[in-house]
């Protein structure tokens, strides 16, 4: 009888914690699908038209009247790319000095990434050169050397301190080849387009509304590093042997990274 009792608590973690991931996943999908349209846009409007279709009034508004298409996200903005020749033009045009993410004027660099263009719900992303912080510097490195959406580690996110992962897509100018090297890539960007996964609270929101979730214990963790699994939502697991445990393997999409859900029941069944 026991034997049958915790076969059954075990059927239903892996169903519980299997459910969850793919909604998980189909979500962080679509969002990333989207992410990659605006890029598109961006391109279309703002590099093939002269002058440019998109303003920040423009862009804060798609971005709004579009945002139920990205349901994990905070918020999206557009980064520009700025040679350091180009830095004084560049900010007497705009009528503003571009910021560290600390808060600073931005020392001198080869090349900067000033945010021109943010939707309402991060505008304290505006004028903040994205370069300046580590996790998002290698986002944009490798995000336009390879053409593909690229995720950050977990890290606590401007703004709301909350724990996420920013999205990356590089903006290409017209006339990449698809089979381009990265000599290309590098060459023809023009600009970075994303935003952060607020995975704090925006999966918390998307699991608290599913069946028996004051049953079990989710944390979802970057893996890239078998060897040290990075939290990136859920409490700290408290160690020790856990009776039930069931891991559901994540694709976020990114090719470099590896995540996963680890699921246990609060109490023993
Ligand atoms: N977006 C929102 N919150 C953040 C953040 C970010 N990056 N970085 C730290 N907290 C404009 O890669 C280009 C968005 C970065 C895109």
């Amino acid at each position: 009888l026991r034997r049958e009792t915790m076969d059954r608590a075990e059927e239903r973690l892996v169903s519980m914690c299997e459910e969850r991931a793919r909604m998980l996943q189909e979500q962080f999908g679509v969002t990333v699908n989207h992410v990659h349209a605006l890029a598109i846009l961006i391109s279309t409007f703002h590099f093939e038209k002269f002058p440019s279709a998109i303003d920040q009034g423009t862009f804060a508004k798609y971005t709004a009247r579009t945002s139920f298409e990205r349901p994990l996200l905070n918020g999206v903005a557009y980064a520009q790319r700025i040679f350091h020749h180009e830095r004084e033009m560049f900010e007497s045009q705009q009528g503003w000095i571009m910021n560290t993410m600390k808060r600073e004027a931005a020392p001198p660099q080869d090349e900067y990434a000033p945010v021109i263009f943010s939707q309402d719900t991060v505008s304290y992303l505006a004028r903040i050169d994205m370069m300046s912080g580590e996790e998002d510097r290698e986002n944009i490195l490798r995000a336009r050397a390879t053409g593909k959406a690229v995720l950050t580690n977990p890290f606590r996110l401007l703004g709301s301190d909350h724990l996420g992962v920013v999205l990356t897509f590089a903006v290409y100018r017209p006339g990449l080849a698809a089979d381009a090297s990265v000599e290309q890539r590098v060459e023809a960007t023009a600009g970075y387009l994303g935003g952060a996964f607020d995975v704090e609270s925006l999966v918390e929101n998307l699991l608290s509304k599913l069946a028996g979730n004051q049953d079990i214990v989710v944390n979802v963790y970057d893996v890239t590093n078998a060897s040290e699994p990075m939290v990136m939502y859920g409490p700290q697991s408290p160690g020790g042997k856990v009776p039930l445990l069931h891991v559901s393997t994540l694709d976020f999409g990114d090719p470099f990274r590896r995540h996963e859900m680890r699921c246990r029941y609060k109490q023993k069944p």
